[in-house]
């Protein structure tokens, strides 16, 4: 596919310059995949909000669930289209966390360690989710197990796997990435890689 095709559901080119699709799902961490047990998960969403809270994984599941299909754009130039997704928009746990007007960005963290930073108005898009289903079955843990965040209109390093806490920032904090070289804006069609 060389992005000539019919556009994605932004209007964008499917394929963004410099990426290649593939068929398979590459796997790409710091070395650590934490197995985290659905009775001990639980996702903090805390911050520059009115209201801070914890989710248990039956608390998750009980917030309002969306399926997509969307598309899964590597820094490292390949592309993994057509998605099959279950989850919760962000901007669900947004409205219920109440940022305050203040709240600009959000600074996520996963379970291993890993933390990645967004402009709030960014991660609102209805397309950004926490998702644990894919291609009809649970995310697998390789993949960011039992809840990953993604990001289908940034670079996916943006998007925490076992994620484990969303922060709402006044002021922005940089994540793993975009302390060591990534772009902080991570635009797949303006190739916005690195800084
Ligand atoms: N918690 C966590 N999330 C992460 C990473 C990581 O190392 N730890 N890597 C990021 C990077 S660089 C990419 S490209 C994608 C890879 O997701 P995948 O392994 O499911 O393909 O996850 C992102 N989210
Ligand atoms: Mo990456």
């Amino acid at each position: 596919m060389d992005g000539s095709g019919p556009p994605n559901r932004h209007g964008m080119p499917k394929l963004p310059p410099g990426q290649r699709e593939v068929p398979n799902w590459p796997v790409l961490d710091l070395g650590v995949k934490p197995i985290i047990s659905l009775k001990d998960w639980k996702l903090e969403v805390k911050g520059e909000v009115e209201n801070p809270y914890s989710l248990s994984w039956e608390e998750f599941l009980a917030l309002p669930q969306v399926s997509d299909i969307s598309d899964f754009h590597c820094v490292t130039s390949w592309s993994r289209m057509d998605n099959h997704w279950k989850g919760v928009q962000l901007k669900t746990l947004a409205q219920k966390a109440l940022p305050k007007p203040t709240a600009k960005f959000i600074y996520c963290t996963g379970y291993d360690g890993y933390s990645t930073n967004l402009r709030l108005e960014e991660c609102l898009d209805e397309d950004v989710l926490l998702v644990h289903t894919w291609e009809g079955q649970r995310l697998p843990i390789e993949h960011g197990g039992p809840v990953r965040m993604i990001t289908p209109r940034k670079y996916a390093w943006k998007g925490s796997k076992w994620i484990k806490e969303i922060i709402f920032l006044a002021q922005e904090q940089l994540g793993f990435w975009e302390l060591r070289g990534y772009s902080n804006t991570a635009e797949p069609w303006d190739n916005d890689r690195y800084s």
